[in-house]
């Protein structure tokens, strides 16, 4: 059977960029077809300057929203990264196996570098280092597939790299697996700047949907979103990215296509008024899920518990495969 992999940082409050170009896919296809583990990479959390409390916080309420949106702990496996110590014990080889140009090479790396300098900071080597544990946490499970959005395809294609270059130097150790991105919406871009990815860890502004939005503020910011000049309707993400990320957006919720929807629509505001409409209500189930089980705190924990279990008991033969094949010495 096919073993998907993925996660999700928790450093921010989930966005409809995570949803539709992720979870949604998760909960409503990838559970069903595969063996699947979906996991809250809280140690990638940890890359930037950060506050304890919230990443915590975060975690909760993030593998909170991957159960409201219909993620089945009885069909998938559902962690916490740091409750597996075994991505920790593999990303220590893959380092070994890892260049140091290859990293710096990495485009978040180069984007989030810069950002944290202009601030004044200075650069955590985790930040450097973190597609490494990346690829742990991908071949640690021997994923076959890993469902993420496009920010993320160059650091599965870095796993891939580091999968075969293993594989050649150690003998066979890992499952080389493939990114497999979403049709639609695979890269959801801010509303209020339309180039850029909407991001969770960006600035909180008008051009970011939260998941758990009230649809009131959710119809403000997609009314407000920023459009292209010229009064056309027509998707061509180069020439007019305002409009063409509405229609991403809203073909993706009515699981359509943007080309076929752009015909449709004659005017800004009913593109607008559509999409918003579709946003909230596509929302609506996971929001009054997401009541139900904050209630219920107990129930979330041991979903954790037992998901934790199961994933040690998946990861840990192939990491002591590892270990044994780059040459240390089993314990005795
Ligand atoms: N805008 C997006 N459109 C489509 N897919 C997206 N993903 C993230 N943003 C979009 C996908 O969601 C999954 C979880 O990714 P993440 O936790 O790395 O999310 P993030 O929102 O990108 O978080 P950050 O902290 O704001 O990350 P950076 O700073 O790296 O952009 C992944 O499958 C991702 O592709």
């Amino acid at each position: 059977m096919t073993r998907i992999f993925s996660g999700i940082k928790p450093t921010g409050h989930l966005t409809l960029g995570n949803y539709l170009g992720a979870v949604r896919r998760w909960a409503e296809v990838d559970q069903f077809r595969a063996d699947s583990l979906f996991s809250i990479v809280d140690l990638h959390a940890l890359t930037v300057d950060h506050d304890p409390g919230r990443v915590r916080r975060l975690s909760r309420q993030a593998a909170t929203l991957l159960l409201a949106s219909g993620i089945d702990p009885e069909r998938a496996t559902v962690f916490v990264q740091s409750h597996v110590d075994e991505h920790a014990r593999l990303s220590y080889l893959l380092e070994c196996v890892a260049t140091d140009g290859e990293m710096r090479r990495m485009i978040q790396y180069k984007e989030k570098s810069v950002l944290e300098r202009a601030r004044g900071g200075s650069v955590r080597l985790s930040l450097l280092t973190y597609p490494v544990l990346m690829a742990a946490d991908i071949l640690a499970y021997d994923a076959d597939e890993v469902p993420v959005g496009e920010d993320q395809t160059q650091h599965v294609e870095l796993t891939r790299d580091l999968a075969v270059r293993f594989n050649q130097r150690y003998g066979q150790t890992f499952v080389v697996p493939r990114a497999t991105p979403p049709k639609v919406a695979a890269r959801v871009m801010d509303l209020q700047d339309p180039t850029s990815k909407m991001g969770k860890s960006h600035e909180a502004g008008a051009g970011i949907v939260y998941l758990l939005d009230e649809p009131d503020v959710i119809r403000k910011k997609i009314m407000r979103a920023v459009t292209d000049s010229g009064s056309e309707i027509v998707f061509d993400p180069e020439s007019k990215p305002g409009v063409s990320n509405l229609l991403e957006i809203l073909a993706s919720c009515q699981v359509g296509n943007p080309e076929a929807l752009s015909g449709a629509y004659e005017s800004y505001g009913a593109l607008k008024k559509d999409t918003a409409d579709a946003v909230v209500e596509l929302l609506r189930p996971v929001q009054q899920r997401h009541k139900e089980l904050v209630a219920d705190p107990g129930y979330l924990e041991e979903v954790l518990r037992r998901g934790a279990e199961r994933a040690r008991g998946m990861a840990k033969p192939t990491v002591d495969g590892a270990y044994r094949a780059i040459g240390l010495l089993p314990p005795v």
